[in-house]
């Protein structure tokens, strides 16, 4: 097979490159490791009450938090230490589902973007346009289980806060909460399988492949003239050579695309050494006067978050998610069956709130916070509690964010953190922690809320020090293939291309330089939109 150009990863932003690439004319193919998730795509995992249903895991958002519970979560990837989803639509099939249209400074000089990058909007208001967000996304337009938002406002109108229709005013982020928005369409779990896929597919010069595992490009130097799979049946020892002039765009997340760049000899020479260490991978190396040195899996980022949980007598805990795979409550799973109403057609988020700090180093931080009903397993109180009377709120630390980290593979190949990315400057730690205590100031405002953990005997400089370090992450990792100006700072240039290739691009999470402002994927399918405009007018 031969090919121009192939975008590896079918993940949230393969599918929006594949599909914009070929609205152009040009022949694509697009190539997944996993396999179909929602209904649309082929996907048949089923839950036992939706039996007889094409209704899908990945199509009803209520059942999110069971991802975390499943005894056999085929859908995570397996060979990366961190949550990441191995299947057609990568991480937004099996996500939180909050979407936000991203604000100016995420995508400002200031937040790393290189010059050109400043304005979004004409590509947020794509995205918006192919999917737009719902703060009310059961399909009779009504809210459901709501007592947790109703109990936070009353906290938040106590310290000044306004309440705003979040992606309204995606410009205002400070001091305000709204219900949370989703991209759910008609009560289903959306995302681009559900809409950037179904056109692409249309077109007879696009061309997915499933269960397609890319381990590394084959390259000539500076000239990448082919993909190395695990098919067989795609070319002589599975290589996919590509048309004269064609191109490989990279969209294998955060973790998959560093990982491939290793073992294309791309990237600091302790990860290639790894890979030298590998016999398969080793003999599928260029020669190592073509290895390039680059920061690949430097510089990652991801919100550092705290969980704070609280019990108020109108909470629904809802039997902390427990039962909505196997066995939820009968009269909720009659409704969504009926007509994709009610507390299923939502994963658990119900509000989401904004605060701006300065810190001590002058720089501004913003915070969030994410309220969902349920939360029993961040329980830490020796104290008795009602178990279906509590709800957790995640404090995140959002834009600004100084830490970073860096992701590598070990002598397995498995993507695991090699330097965790959460408070490595102490002003973020400082910094979530007063928004915290400023937070937790105003509970006794609340009649009858409690806050359990941390309980009255842990202070919440105690509680942040005494954090399990892997519960502080968010997944919501970007930055290790960061674009730049420069080879010295980052992986791929302004144009998404990889420093010191001629044809190797990177369009995924990897590339963001910072966080943008609440959880990202809105934010990353506006880059989407951007780069393929930029990597389509390069010659
Ligand atoms: N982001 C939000 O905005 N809102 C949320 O609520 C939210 N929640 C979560 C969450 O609860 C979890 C558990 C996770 C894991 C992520 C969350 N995120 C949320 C983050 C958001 O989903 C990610 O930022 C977003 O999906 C990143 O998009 P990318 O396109 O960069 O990466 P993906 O993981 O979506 O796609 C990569 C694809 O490449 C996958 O389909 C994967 O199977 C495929 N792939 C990887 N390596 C490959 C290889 N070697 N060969 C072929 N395919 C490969």
């Amino acid at each position: 097979m031969v090919v121009d150009p192939s975008v590896v990863g079918g993940g949230l932003t393969g599918i929006i490159v594949a599909d914009r690439i070929s609205e152009t004319g040009k022949s694509v193919l697009l190539l997944e490791r996993g396999g179909p998730s929602s209904r649309e795509s082929g996907g048949t995992d089923v839950a036992p009450w939706a039996n007889g249903t094409n209704l899908t895991r990945f199509d009803v958002p209520g059942v999110y938090e069971s991802f975390f519970m499943d005894t056999n979560p085929w859908f995570w990837c397996k060979d990366i230490t961190l949550y990441a989803g191995c299947l057609l639509g990568g991480g937004v099939e099996v996500n939180g589902a909050l979407y936000f249209y991203p604000r100016d400074i995420d995508f400002s000089l200031q937040a790393g973007w290189p010059s050109g990058w400043q304005d979004h909007q004409p590509y947020t208001d794509m995205v918006a346009a192919r999917l737009p967000s719902t703060d009310h996304p059961s399909a009779d337009g009504k809210r459901y289980l709501t007592q947790s938002h109703d109990v936070v406002a009353q906290l938040l109108n106590t310290q000044g806060y306004k309440s705003i229709t979040i992606n309204d005013e995606p410009e205002s982020k400070d001091h305000v909460y709204g219900y949370s928005p989703f991209d759910s369409l008609g009560g289903l779990r959306a995302g681009p399988v559900a809409t950037y896929l179904q056109t692409a597919r249309k077109r007879p010069n696009f061309e997915l492949k499933l269960y397609t595992y890319v381990t590394n490009v084959v390259r000539d130097n500076s000239v990448i003239t082919g993909v190395q799979t695990n098919d067989t049946s795609l070319g002589p020892d599975g290589i996919i050579f590509l048309n004269p002039g064609g191109r490989v765009v990279l969209s294998a997340g955060s973790f998959g695309s560093p990982r491939i760049l290793f073992q294309s000899g791309i990237g600091p020479s302790d990860m290639i050494q790894l890979v030298e260490e590998n016999p398969a991978a080793a003999a599928r190396l260029p020669p190592p006067s073509q290895y390039i040195d680059l920061s690949v899996g430097y510089n990652v980022s991801d919100n550092p978050s705290i969980n704070l949980v609280f019990t108020h007598p109108s909470i629904d805990s809802y039997d902390n998610w427990d039962t909505v795979w196997t066995n939820p409550r009968p009269a909720d799973a009659a409704q969504y069956l009926a007509n994709r109403s009610g507390v299923l057609a939502s994963t658990s988020p119900d509000l989401n709130f904004w605060r701006e700090y300065t810190g001590s180093d002058g720089r501004q931080r913003t915070v969030q916070g994410t309220v969902h009903p349920g939360g029993n397993t961040s329980v830490r109180t020796s104290f008795p509690y009602n178990t279906s009377q509590v709800f957790d709120i995640t404090l995140y630390l959002s834009t600004g964010v100084t830490s970073r980290g860096r992701v590598g593979i070990n002598g397995s190949l498995t993507v695991l953190p090699i330097e965790y990315p959460w408070f490595t400057d102490p002003v973020d730690k400082e910094t979530l922690i007063t928004a915290l205590e400023d937070f937790v100031a105003g509970v006794k405002q609340v009649q009858g809320l409690t806050l359990i953990t941390p309980d009255n005997t842990t202070t919440i400089v105690d509680y942040v020090n005494n954090y399990n370090p892997t519960s502080m992450s968010s997944n919501h990792w970007v930055g290790s293939n960061r674009i730049s100006t420069s080879a010295s700072t980052g992986v791929v240039d302004p144009n998404c291309k990889v420093f010191g290739t001629d044809n190797l691009f990177i369009v995924d999470a990897s590339i963001v330089p910072s966080l943008p402002t609440g959880n990202p994927q809105g934010a990353i399918m506006s880059a989407a939109e951007q780069a393929v405009v930029k990597i389509l007018v390069q010659k």
